[in-house]
């Protein structure tokens, strides 16, 4: 069994059409309410985008192909990793299995949003992604 101290959570970075997908946590208090890049933590034995891809079936219900990076590693409390992947929709319209909402948006509804502290590092990149895209 791997540690946490090894453990990376993988978020996904899913743009189309020139908007991003943002998904509202249920929890834990702290973080309910607020938006975040849709993931989970990567289990023993996958690869990040093996995990990620997984997380994006049971989370959203959508089949995906993950990309390249995203922004900087993100350091988590308990040792784990964040770290986030451009990511393209293959089948499905994201749903909100797991989370309250999911919604689309562009660059300004971005800038706007309340994301969840660790999220927050990498708005300029989704920004740029948005740009680009
Ligand atoms: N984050 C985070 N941002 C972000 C994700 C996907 C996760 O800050 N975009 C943090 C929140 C938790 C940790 O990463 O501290 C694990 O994320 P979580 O709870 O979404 O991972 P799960 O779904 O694998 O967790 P379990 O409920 O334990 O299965």
């Amino acid at each position: 069994m791997q540690s946490d101290e090894a453990r990376e959570v993988g978020a996904a970075a899913i743009v189309a059409g020139g908007r991003l997908l943002l998904a509202q946590r249920v929890g834990p208090p702290e973080l309910a309410g607020l938006w975040e890049l849709p993931g989970g933590k990567i289990e023993p034995g996958e690869t990040p985008a093996e995990g990620l891809r997984r997380e994006l079936v049971e989370e959203l219900g959508v089949l995906t192909a993950v990309g390249g990076r995203v922004g900087a590693d993100v350091p988590l409390p308990n040792g784990m990793v964040l770290r986030a992947y451009r990511v393209t929709l293959l089948d499905g319209e994201p749903a909100a299995l797991e989370h309250s909402a999911v919604r689309w948006v562009g660059p300004a509804e971005l800038s706007a949003a309340e994301l969840v502290p660790n999220d927050r590092v990498w708005l300029p990149d989704l920004l740029t992604l948005l740009r680009v895209e």
